[in-house]
Order: structure tokens, then C-alpha cells, then sequence
């Protein structure tokens, strides 16, 4: 064994006490920050934003302590957004779709088959389109991060299958927060009824509501097709997740830890995708296993036609035709 002499003990001790002052002045500048999404701990949303915690905290020693919330603990997304706004919540994950009242560009994204695939989409979000999008929830209080994949929504209901839009005349769809969803319905026949993600499968099994639309993981993993069984691959609308910040928080951070933050988020996405993908898979071998009555088969045009007048009236701005158009050159 090695006997240290007097010195050395000295400066061992020295050591000891000034790595024990940094950490008591790390601990006082450890950053809190906390997140919320509405899906369960293994939705693909949540675990990206998990990956971007892992990251943040390996790269500050744990400085910098995002904690997720997730199962809705912190409200539903409209709620989460506003909270967000007045910087009671740091970060949230919600579908771009409740931010359209919030941000209009953002309702851009909403509108109905835009997206020709989900390479294009992607493609639009990675590139110059995306991070003007971003940039544009910044003077509405919120700093957008990245985008999450939210793949193709399509309709389902409790009554019968819907092949065109006239089976879905006056039936009563929840949708998400959006007048654009509102409209939406509006055109092909049925009522709207806006409400959270969390009171659907109730809205459904009282008849409340008649149906609503979503993808695969969120129809199977809310249990949504044990009380609407009918589910038609119209695949209408791929509105992406965004990750957005509290500019109030954000901007109480330096600019090192800002763009620790915002590169953290933009390298959960990849880690985000393929879980996405993966989960897509499993969650429509699940449906199809638990006998769902699916129409795979849907000529598309008819839904696609009826939303012409929508187009009309939320393109009246030329920006956001301009930006449509720019979407839709995107090779
Ligand atoms: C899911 C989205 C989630 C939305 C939900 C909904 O991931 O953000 O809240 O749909 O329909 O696909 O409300």
C-alpha cells in the first residue's frame, strides 16, 4: 500500500475540497428544465425526447436535467402550449396541429394531402422550409426545436367502413384543436367536435362522437379501435409533432446552453424516426390481429377533391400560398 507523505496528503485534501466546491456550484447552476407529452413513457415521441435528456445530461455532467412528463400529467396539449407560452412549462412535445390558431404558418402543415410521401415530408422538414417554420412560432412566445414524425392520419368510427366521403355524411369526428381539422370534416360531409386526445376513447364508448382520425400507433396504443372498429386507410392529413420551448425560459439561458438545447433536440429526431417506423409496423400487425374491419383500398381522389374550397379560403394569404407552392416543389 502506498503511504502518502505530508504534502501530498495536503494536496490530496486541497483537491478533494475544491472538486467538492464545484460541485456544490454546479448543483447551484444545474438547469431544470421540464418537458410534457401527452403519450406514455415507450411512445416513439417520448423516448426521442428521452435520447435528447441523455444527451444534454452527458454532454453538461448533468447540468443541464431535463425531465419528462409524460402521460398528459401536465395537461392537454392546447393547455401545455399555453402554459408553455407564459413559462410555466420549458418544453413541449404536441402535434403542429393545435398550434395553428397560435401560429399560422404552422397551419400549413395541416392542410390535407400536402405531403406526397413520408420522404417528402421529411425532406421539408429538414431542409429551409422547416426551420422557417420554426422560426416562425418565435414571436408567439415559443421556440421551435425540431419536428417528430407523426406519419399518415386516417379515419375510423364506430358505425360502418368509410370508402367515400359521402359514408361519412353527418357523422360526428372528434378532431384535434384546429379549425383547419374543423374545416376539414366540414368538407367531406361530417360534424367536427374538438376535443383533447384524452377523452376519445370515452367520446366513443357513450357515442358522444361517431368517430375520429388518427395513425396506427395513436389508434392502437389509446385503444380507440375497441370502441370504433371501422378503420379506412385515407390517409388525409401527415401533420408532424413539433418540440417547442418556452421563449421565456430560453431565453433566460446562455447562448452555449441554447444551442446545446437546440442541438440536442435536432439529434433526437433520427433516434425518433426509426423508432417511429418500427412502431407504425407493429402497431398495424396489432390492429390487424385484434380484427379490425380496415379498408386498405380507397380511392383517394374524391377526399382530395372535396378539399378544394379549403385550400381557397386558408390560402387566401399569398405567403402562405407562396410557402404551399414551395412545399409542393420540394423534389
Ligand atoms: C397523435 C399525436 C398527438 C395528438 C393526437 C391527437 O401524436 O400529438 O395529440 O394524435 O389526435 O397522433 O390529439
Amino acid at each position: 500500500m502506498r503511504i502518502f507523505n505530508r504534502p501530498e496528503i495536503y494536496s490530496l485534501l486541497t483537491g478533494l475540497c475544491l472538486s467538492g466546491l464545484s460541485v456544490s456550484a454546479m448543483a447551484e447552476d444545474t438547469i431544470n428544465l421540464r418537458a410534457a407529452d401527452i403519450h406514455d413513457a415507450d411512445y416513439p415521441t417520448v423516448r426521442g425526447m428521452a435520447s435528447m435528456a441523455e444527451q444534454l445530461s452527458e454532454e453538461t455532467n448533468g447540468r443541464i436535467n431535463l425531465k419528462i412528463y409524460s402521460g398528459g400529467q401536465l395537461g392537454d396539449e392546447k393547455d401545455t402550449l399555453e402554459i408553455a407560452i407564459f413559462g410555466g412549462i420549458d418544453i413541449t412535445r404536441t402535434s403542429l396541429a393545435p398550434l395553428n390558431s397560435i401560429v399560422p404558418e404552422t397551419g400549413v402543415f395541416s392542410l390535407p394531402f400536402l405531403f406526397r410521401s413520408t420522404e417528402h415530408m421529411r425532406k421539408v422538414l429538414d431542409g429551409p422550409i422547416g426551420d422557417e417554420i420554426l422560426a416562425s412560432l418565435e414571436p408567439h412566445g415559443l421556440i421551435g426545436l425540431a419536428f417528430y414524425d407523426a406519419g399518415a392520419r386516417s379515419m375510423y368510427n364506430t358505425k360502418h367502413p368509410i370508402h367515400t366521403p359521402a359514408d361519412m355524411e353527418g357523422m360526428k369526428i372528434r378532431v384535434m384543436n384546429s379549425n383547419i381539422f374543423v374545416d376539414m370534416i366540414a368538407a367531406l360531409g361530417g360534424n367536427a367536435t374538438p376535443m383533447g386526445f384524452g377523452q376519445v376513447y370515452e367520446s366513443l364508448a357513450l357515442g358522444t362522437i361517431d368517430g375520429a382520425e388518427n395513425n396506427w400507433p395513436s389508434f392502437e396504443y389509446s385503444r380507440h379501435f375497441e370502441v370504433a372498429p371501422f378503420y379506412s386507410v385515407t390517409q388525409h392529413v401527415m401533420v408532424p409533432e413539433g418540440l417547442v420551448m418556452s421563449r421565456y425560459r430560453w431565453e433566460q439561458l446562455s447562448d452555449e446552453d441554447q444551442q446545446l438545447i437546440r442541438k440536442a433536440a435536432k439529434d433526437s429526431v433520427p433516434v425518433m424516426r426509426r423508432l417511429w417506423d418500427a412502431r407504425v409496423e407493429a402497431s398495424r400487425e396489432a390492429i390487424i390481429a385484434a380484427g379490425v374491419n380496415i379498408v386498405d383500398d380507397i380511392d383517394k381522389q374524391p377526399f382530395i377533391d372535396a378539399m378544394a374550397p379549403l385550400y381557397e379560403e386558408y390560402l387566401q394569404d399569398p405567403a402562405l400560398r407562396n410557402l404551399v407552392e414551395r412545399i409542393r416543389a420540394v423534389q
